[in-house]
């Protein structure tokens, strides 16, 4: 990556007066700290800021800086800087019609690790070769010699273990895991991210796990590993960081192509999530052609409809 991109990113972001920050719904780790992370990049240089995510993030206030200050709406829509972070497409902000009918002058700063889908941003960061979000972050810090404190680096050592499930995706290169040791040099506390975002569960949510495991079958035609959860298996209780990883851990059954997840939600969509488990298969490619997106070995899509049991397996209809 070019260092003159993130020294430029610095330079509008200091000298802008109010700065949006956003990421997708149903965030994950990756978007949830990028978002910390540019708060505290934004407070630092003395600036305006407001954090948008269109679900509620129900990570411990204590776990990274400024969970406390996410919201799910806005005044105004007068900023006049506005930060894209992990969104692989702006739909998934729920903020496309704002960013994309902006005014003159409200700037975009789109920084993403998604291959890239579409051209909305006036200075887009991209590297789909980065385990995380946060690891490109990484990256500017350093290009803009910012001091990595123990709050950065509790940021993307987060980001970089929620999207590597802990460096177990194929994502996870050498300079993933030299990063996350200098993390550890700079005081990221590993065993807070663990209990925060992997030993977060819950009896209830482990019970939805075993659900989601007993109903486990491999379509013999495609050879992918097939399971689905309906909305009265995730009772409202079980936050969505609790499902975190679901897919993820799914991958570790030997042999198959790939997993697929299907889940019921409660809005009456049904979430879709891709994992190739062997090398060569590209499971972008099936989550696009449903209207998705995401990475080669993790993608997922989101359709319209419900689960139903029948004779011959679960059908969405
Ligand atoms: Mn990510």
């Amino acid at each position: 990556m070019e260092n003159s991109l993130f020294i430029k990113a610095y330079n509008l972001i200091k000298n802008s007066k109010s700065i949006l920050i956003a990421t997708h719904e149903n965030p994950d780790g990756d978007a949830v700290a990028s978002v910390c992370l540019m708060a505290e990049v934004a407070r630092q240089a003395g600036k305006n800021y407001w954090l948008y995510c269109h679900s509620r993030v129900n990570y411990q206030h204590e776990f990274l800086p400024h969970l406390d200050e996410f919201k799910n709406n806005y005044d105004k829509f007068d900023f006049d800087l506005i930060i894209v972070l992990d969104c692989g497409s702006v739909k998934r902000t729920k903020l496309e019609n704002e960013i994309l009918s902006r005014r003159a002058g409200q700037l975009v700063i789109e920084i993403d690790h998604h291959p890239k889908t579409e051209n909305y941003a006036d200075l887009e960061i991209r590297d789909d070769r980065a385990a995380a979000t946060t690891e490109i972050l990484y990256a500017f810090l350093k290009a803009n010699k910012i001091k990595i404190s123990k709050n950065l680096a509790d940021c993307v050592l987060t980001g970089i273990l929620t999207d590597t499930g802990n460096f177990l995706y194929p994502s996870t290169s050498p300079e993933t895991v030299n990063i996350s040791s200098a993390m550890l040099s700079a005081g990221a506390r590993l065993p807070q991210i663990m209990e925060n975002t992997w030993r977060n569960k819950s009896v209830a949510s482990m019970k939805a796990w075993g659900i989601a495991l007993s109903r486990l079958k491999i379509n013999p035609e495609y050879n992918i590993g097939f399971t689905i959860l309906e909305n009265q298996d995730v009772p409202e209780e079980i936050s969505e960081e609790e499902l975190d990883g679901m897919a993820g851990f799914l991958s570790n059954l030997n042999g198959v192509n790939a997993i697929m997840l299907l889940r019921e939600m409660p809005d009456g969509k049904i979430k879709g999530s891709l994992r190739a488990v062997k090398p060569k298969i590209n499971v972008a490619r099936l989550a696009t052609s449903l209207g998705g997106g995401g990475h080669t070995k993790a993608a997922g899509f989101t359709v319209d409809g419900k689960l139903k049991k029948t004779e011959s397996g679960w059908k969405i209809v």
